[in-house]
């Protein structure tokens, strides 16, 4: 078991107030905070070796460079991948993505199809909207139960002898389905499709093996799991990163330029053009220092405590409706709308009391409107959030439905949530 009380002295941020009330941040879904740890990691490096990577010999770059590849083979013992060759950095999830949909996209032919699900963040959905538009492919979508669980019987229906790739959210950002892996890679697996798993919302959160999962590719973000904006990470297997083109060219992803062509890079250096986040390399690091000592299965387990207790308190508030599947099936968040209010209310409301929630379509359009809903308020957990804040969550929502059932409440009900 974590020590949340003993977790939240790492981060300087949960000690500010927020309209003189201790802040609850219930936002990680978005982002999550920073330790001190990482933070120091990060000023550490442009106090004492900032330099560029992979380019000079001098000292500064030679302990840059150590850190950045160091930064790499954590990355990779932290999702059980090969080695570094097998993890590339880029911006964020959304950009590992759009390379892998850029580069797969090359492979696609006429009326080959793309698997995706219900549930999937935007960042999921637009790249392979995009490739499938170049190659004349189609688009295919797993659909989701009253539950908001993947239709699993459908599974072998949908993924068929034309799908040629198949790329899922492990975890959805709204209705916190965990959603089966194992199962739908193995079923992609039987056709030879490709699998691409969109790891945003799991890796932060849960122990994830790919060599477990045997995915081809996946993607996840820094900025979610403790570490910096500006640093994502592509895990592909080494023989597949290996095979496809780059999409993204220039510096250090070249081993031989000519005025004519150019021969690319080693691996993962040939998917990381240009002058990469070296601080955000060495933070994304410590992050994952800090996360392996405090172990993922208890990151896990703490989640599942602190979403089972605030599933348990909003379900006795009136006039609040949960999505997603029961506590048990789920990841550390819960959306919810209070009936007859505007998320973007909820939000303000909750806003007043300290309470950062997030309000709205969540990057998840087509699952809101498939909802038949603008949106969401969405309270997401980490590592150091406690019992106590849900309670002051649950409390604040007692007090919301209250205000509601006040003739002067006025709310923006009708208006697009963004
Ligand atoms: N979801 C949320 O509040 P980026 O922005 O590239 O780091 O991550 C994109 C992304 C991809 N997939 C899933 C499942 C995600 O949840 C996200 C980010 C945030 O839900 C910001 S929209």
């Amino acid at each position: 078991m974590l020590n949340a009380e003993r977790i939240r002295e790492d981060f300087p941020i949960l000690k500010r107030k927020v309209y003189g009330k201790p802040l609850v941040y219930l936002d990680n879904a978005a982002t999550t905070q920073k330790p001190r740890q990482v933070i120091q990691a990060m000023n550490d490096y442009y106090e004492t070796y900032n330099s560029n990577v992979h380019r000079a010999v001098h000292r500064l770059s030679q302990e840059a460079t150590e850190a950045y590849d160091e930064a790499h083979e954590k990355v990779a013992s932290f999702i059980a991948a090969k080695g570094m060759e097998e993890v590339a950095f880029t911006k964020n999830t959304t950009e590992s993505i759009n390379v892998l949909a850029g580069s797969l996209s090359r492979q696609l032919q006429k009326n080959d199809e793309i698997v995706l699900t219900q549930m999937e963040h935007h960042s999921n959905i637009v790249p392979w909207q995009q490739a499938a538009k170049r190659a004349g492919a189609k688009l295919r979508f797993l659909e989701i139960d009253g539950n908001g669980e993947l239709k699993l019987q459908q599974l072998r229906e949908t993924i068929g002898k034309k799908t040629k790739i198949v790329a899922f959210t492990h975890v959805s950002n709204v209705l916190g389905t965990i959603n089966p892996a194992r199962e739908i890679i193995a079923a992609a697996k039987e056709i030879g499709a490709l699998t691409v798993v969109d790891a945003a919302q799991s890796v932060p959160h849960m122990p994830v093996s790919v060599k477990e999962l045997g995915c081809d590719f996946m993607a996840f973000s820094a900025h979610k799991m403790l570490g910096p904006t500006g640093v994502g990470v592509l895990y592909g297997k080494e023989e597949l990163l290996e095979k496809i083109e780059p999409v993204i060219y220039g510096g250090d992803m070249i081993s031989e330029v000519s005025f004519e062509d150019a021969k690319w890079n080693e691996l993962p250096w040939k998917f990381e053009a240009g002058t990469p986040n070296m601080a955000g390399a060495v933070g994304l690091a410590a992050a994952v220092d800090y996360l392996q000592k405090v172990g993922m299965e208890n990151v896990h387990q703490h989640e599942k405590i602190l979403t089972r207790k605030a599933m348990e308190r909003l379900k006795q508030i009136e006039d609040l409706t949960i999505y997603g599947p029961e506590a048990g099936k789920r990841g550390g968040l819960v959306a919810f709308n209070v009936n007859g209010v505007h998320t973007h209310d909820v939000s303000a409301i909750l806003d007043a009391e300290g309470i950062a929630v997030r309000g709205g379509h969540h990057c998840t359009m087509p699952l809101a409107r498939l909802l038949g809903i603008p949106g969401t308020t969405r309270a997401s957990f980490y590592l150091y959030n406690t019992n106590e804040e849900i309670d002051k969550l649950a409390d604040a929502l007692e007090m919301v439905t209250a205000k509601m059932n006040k003739p002067a409440m006025t709310t923006t009900q009708g208006k697009a949530a963004k």
